[in-house]
């Protein structure tokens, strides 16, 4: 009874090493998978100097992509896409609030990211999303 289950762990183990050799190799390969999937999903953060973090994405023409805005601040921010066929509009946003939308557009070219707030777009809170 002891050896067979010694047995049992030995052959679990084996199993476990296989899967592990296994699961590296995959995870190798899932770095590429996840490059492309931050194409498609991506957080920006609405500061209160005024900026975006990040200012500029690049997002793929035809592809739907997730936009996450969270304010970081303490002033009211938001996130409004322009141009795409699919725009994000993430607006009443007070301090440390999150929300999230999507942005399509079917050409490449360059799309603006704008806080609707009023002053800060003009005080130089926008960004941009190039599409290729
Ligand atoms: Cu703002």
């Amino acid at each position: 009874m002891i050896r067979r289950e010694w047995q049992a762990a030995a052959i679990a183990g084996a199993v476990l090493l296989a899967a592990c050799g296994g699961g590296a190799g995959s995870g190798a390969a899932g770095g590429g998978d996840a490059g492309a999937g931050a194409g498609t999903s991506t957080t920006i953060v609405g500061l209160d100097t005024m900026k975006f973090n990040p200012e500029t994405i690049t997002v793929k023409a035809g592809a739907p992509v997730k936009i996450t805005f969270r304010n970081a601040g303490m002033l009211p921010h938001d996130l409004v896409t322009e141009g795409g066929t699919r725009n994000a509009k993430l607006v009443n946003l007070g301090a440390g609030k999150e929300q999230a939308g999507t942005f399509m557009a079917p050409k490449p070219g360059t799309y603006a990211i704008i806080c609707t707030q009023p002053g800060h777009r003009e005080a130089g809170m926008v960004g941009k999303i190039i599409v290729e």
